[in-house]
């Protein structure tokens, strides 16, 4: 395909393991060779990664997949996660108005109740950060019950369109993250697209204890804060949304 204009270097592999994997290895190997906004693609991915060791499917011609080098600021570190789920909202509704997409913290993008996008970013080196993005554009044979896919619900996309659409929604996003201004106006944007907050939320923390309760806002950090009923902070971890 097309390198997209909006990546400074451009690979892409009909399959691969995984596209995070990969931009580690390159990366790890070669630092100098991989400036800022390079992308590694991938058209298949056989062992595609979530967090926490889980895994993410994309088989063959169903979805996007994709890794990009990032050399954020401390900053703009916390924020990475939700502002990659602000560009993919954004990019799918640039091609596709309309659409009924919604962000759940920390890396969810949804379309109508299910989870249509995943967000992996991982520090690979003290400045790199490789974020890894993977979106579904067809179902899939071993996608969980969770999972949707775009055309699911009448948006057909192709790869290379909705992949260069991404990375100039990243890019504009990235580049903002960059000043206290672009922060702030960041978190008001996540801020209304954010569909956990105002839910009753089910947390799961990394450390394995759980709590429940009414997620009210997103503090100046990203983490989201959970009444249980006292505030609760929570900078990673898993949400369910819990109906009432
Ligand atoms: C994520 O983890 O959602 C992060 C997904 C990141 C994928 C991208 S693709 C490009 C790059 N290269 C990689 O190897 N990874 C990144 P988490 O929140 O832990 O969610 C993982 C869970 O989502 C799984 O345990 C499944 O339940 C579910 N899942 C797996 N594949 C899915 C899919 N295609 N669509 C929707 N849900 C899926």
């Amino acid at each position: 395909m097309q390198p997209p204009s909006f990546a400074n270097r451009f690979e892409f592999f009909e399959s691969i393991d995984s596209t995070n994997a990969e931009l580690r290895r390159r990366y790890l190997a070669a630092p100098a060779e991989w400036p800022d906004f390079s992308v590694i693609a991938a058209g298949e991915q056989t062992a595609g990664r979530g967090r926490l060791e889980r895994g993410w499917i994309s088989e063959p011609g169903t979805s996007l997949a994709l890794s990009v080098l990032l050399r954020p600021s401390k900053d703009a570190l916390p924020w990475l996660s939700l502002t990659a789920g602000l560009a993919v909202a954004a990019a799918i509704r640039e091609l596709a108005p309309g659409a009924a997409l919604s962000i759940k913290w920390p890396n969810d993008v949804l379309l109508g109740a299910k989870k249509l996008s995943g967000v992996l970013a991982e520090i690979i080196a003290a400045d790199a950060v490789v974020l890894g993005i993977g979106i579904n554009l067809r179902p899939q044979l071993n996608a969980p019950e969770t999972a949707t896919a775009l055309s699911e619900h009448g948006i057909e996309l192709e790869f290379g369109e909705l992949a260069s659409m991404l990375l100039a929604t990243l890019r504009s996003r990235y580049l903002q993250l960059d000043t206290a201004a672009g922060r702030v106006a960041l978190r008001q944007e996540l801020r209304q697209q954010l569909g956990t907050l105002g839910q009753r939320v089910r947390a799961e923390l990394p450390d394995g204890s759980a709590i429940e309760g009414l997620a009210s806002d997103l503090d100046d950090q990203g983490r989201l804060i959970i009444l249980s009923p006292e505030p609760r902070v929570l900078a990673a971890g898993d949400v369910w949304h819990l109906r009432n």
